[in-house]
């Protein structure tokens, strides 16, 4: 496959409702999406990374640098560009995750869509739908977050999680675990909100019997995971920390991580996702698909690594509707907790340019 144009497009949407975690509140995103052109045939994909460089080192500014001055030339200059080989042509560039997953999924989507196949069959899936959990977001009050909770577990999400805080940890959590009940599924996550002198406190929640605590500490701090997951019974899983496959099987070695949340957009790929899925169902550790309150393009994406066999737990793979009122497909619809995974060439689903325009931030810019 030749790459004949790359097309950076930057669409505001805004969210359903604010969305706030220990790092900061958005209520809009700020997506950059990545068109590509091939004598193939074109492939979209989606950049994860945020406005600013509050969550991860990337932002949306800075990948899009990423991607037109140093990963673009690489793909122009290949003469026959293959995703699987996206690790070798990228090498040459370190780190940049998000910027090179959002290539990665366009030249995979344009790849597949060319040969008819889907992205659930070329990554390997076994099933034809996915259990589908919900991020809740830390409310203003406990009340509201209750109101928000039941309304998901009316909705028919399978698993719960909240983000927690310092100063928003047990008492909500105590008070969301009575509401649903001893065996509804319920987790948590810190994105890195506590320090290691934390854990007596971090221990409480055990009194919630929770599914697992998700990333309480720095992600450069393994070793206090490693001293939480000696001091806690509620199991340790990873998330920021994770950024490969190495840096995951060490994690796992070294008993900080006995669940792994994947996320493509944080290690690069939807190919480096995989290898992690491998690499955890041969030691016997369970995986979920984490979310980056992705559009339907990289939701659809998600939605297909998700049916891989070793997701065996419900993932950050919610409906449209719990993100957005328009989405930039035709929207995901949760059944009985379930998403559907898409059967279609590539991705399997269609970017709705009018949208993408109509909600542009700025012009698209081309790079060639
Ligand atoms: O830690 O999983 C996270 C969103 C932005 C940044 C980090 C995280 C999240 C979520 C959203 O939890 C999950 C979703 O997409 O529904
Ligand atoms: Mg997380």
């Amino acid at each position: 496959m030749k790459v004949r144009s790359i097309t950076l497009h930057r669409v505001g949407m805004p969210l359903v409702r604010p969305f706030e975690t220990s790092f900061g509140r958005e209520s809009a995103r700020d997506v950059l999406l990545v068109h590509l052109e091939t004598d193939t045939g074109d492939g979209w994909g989606e950049c994860v990374a945020g406005s600013t460089p509050g969550y991860s080192s990337e932002y949306v500014d800075g990948c899009a640098h990423v991607i037109e001055h140093h990963l673009a030339p690489r793909l122009f200059a290949a003469d026959d560009v293959v995703a699987s080989e996206l690790g070798h042509l990228f090498s040459g560039v370190v780190g940049h995750r998000m910027a090179k997953a959002a290539l990665e999924a366009a030249v995979l989507d344009a790849e597949l869509r060319a040969s008819g196949v889907s992205f659930a069959r070329y990554l390997g899936a076994v099933r034809s739908e996915v259990d589908c959990g919900v991020s809740v977001g830390i409310s203003t009050s406990i009340d509201e977050l209750l109101d928000e909770v039941q309304g998901y577990v009316d909705a028919g999400y399978l698993r719960i999680k909240l983000k927690i805080k310092p100063g928003w940890d047990l008492e909500p959590v105590r008070r969301v675990r009575e509401l649903i009940g001893a065996d509804a599924a319920l987790q948590v996550d810190a994105n890195t909100a506590y320090v290691r002198g934390d854990i007596p406190h971090l221990k409480q929640l055990d009194a919630s019997n929770l599914l697992l605590i998700e990333q309480p500490f720095d992600e450069e701090d393994i070793a206090s995971h490693i001293a939480l997951a000696g001091a806690i019974e509620t199991p340790v899983c990873l998330d920021e920390s994770l950024v490969s496959v190495g840096v995951t099987i060490d994690a796992i070695e070294r008993g900080a991580t006995s669940v792994v949340n994947i996320k493509p957009g944080r290690v690069g790929g939807y190919l480096p996702a995989v290898a992690i899925h491998d690499a955890c169902v041969e030691r016997g550790v369970p995986v979920w698909c984490g979310g980056m309150l992705e559009t339907g393009i990289g939701r659809s994406m998600n939605v297909a690594l998700a049916a891989l066999p070793g997701f065996t737990l419900p993932g950050d793979t919610s409906a449209s509707d719990r993100y957005y009122r328009e989405d930039l497909t035709e929207p995901f619809v949760l059944s009985n907790g379930r998403l559907a995974v898409p059967t279609g060439p590539g991705s399997g689903v269609t970017v709705r340019t009018d949208l993408v325009r109509e909600l542009a931030l700025m012009p698209p810019r081309v790079v060639t």
